[in-house]
């Protein structure tokens, strides 16, 4: 049996737990509490530890999904996950700009500690005032990037949305890593 170990990552109300919750073959585990403080403002439950789930490609490789919390004060937990991963899909909520900027903080994140492929899921883009894709890619600056991970629009409420992004992220993971 081959297992995969995902990271997903991305700011507060990005679609983390849905991604995770709408994929997962195994009932995930709910570490989402009411949330406090400025985070009460945007969503009434925020995740407070890892998300796990676990989804099939094919038999005999399985795909293990981790979601990290999305407030700043738990990033420790992060630093210790990327570790462990053999990819990552950060996913950027299209219709907050003001979240981008931790968006490009991740991304920098990741790059400083490991590498492996990445994977950029727009969420929120069927939303009023959502963004455009190439803007975003402008804002998380990707524009002056070395190395650009792909940029794919994904609803985390839609399984067939989700194996889309699952797709594009495991033939990024086949590439042969350039050294
Ligand atoms: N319309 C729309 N709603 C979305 C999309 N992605 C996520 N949502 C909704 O956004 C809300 C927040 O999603 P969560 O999955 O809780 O976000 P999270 O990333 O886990 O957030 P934290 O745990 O607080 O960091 C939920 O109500 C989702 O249904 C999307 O692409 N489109
Ligand atoms: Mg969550």
């Amino acid at each position: 049996m081959e297992i995969l170990r995902i990271a997903i990552a991305g700011s507060v109300g990005a679609g983390k737990t849905s991604l995770i919750r709408s994929i997962s073959e195994i009932e995930v585990v709910d570490t989402d509490k009411r949330s406090t403080d400025e985070i009460a403002l945007l969503k009434a439950k925020t995740t407070v530890a890892l998300d796990f789930g676990l989804f099939t490609i094919v038999p005999n490789q399985l795909l293990y999904l981790y979601g990290t919390p999305g407030q700043p004060r738990f990033d420790f937990m992060w630093d210790i996950l990327i570790r462990q991963v053999q990819a990552c899909i950060v996913l950027v909520d299209a219709h907050r700009p003001e979240h981008f900027h931790y968006g490009s903080q991740i991304l920098n994140f990741v790059n400083q500690r490991v590498q492996i492929p990445v994977l950029i899921g727009l969420t929120h883009m069927d939303c009023p005032n959502a963004g455009k894709p190439e803007d975003i890619a402008i804002a998380l600056g990707l524009h002056n990037a070395t190395k650009k991970p792909p940029v794919i629009v994904v609803n985390p409420t839609q399984k067939a949305s989700i194996t889309e992004a699952f797709k594009v992220l495991i033939s990024e993971m086949m590439k042969p890593s350039i050294l």
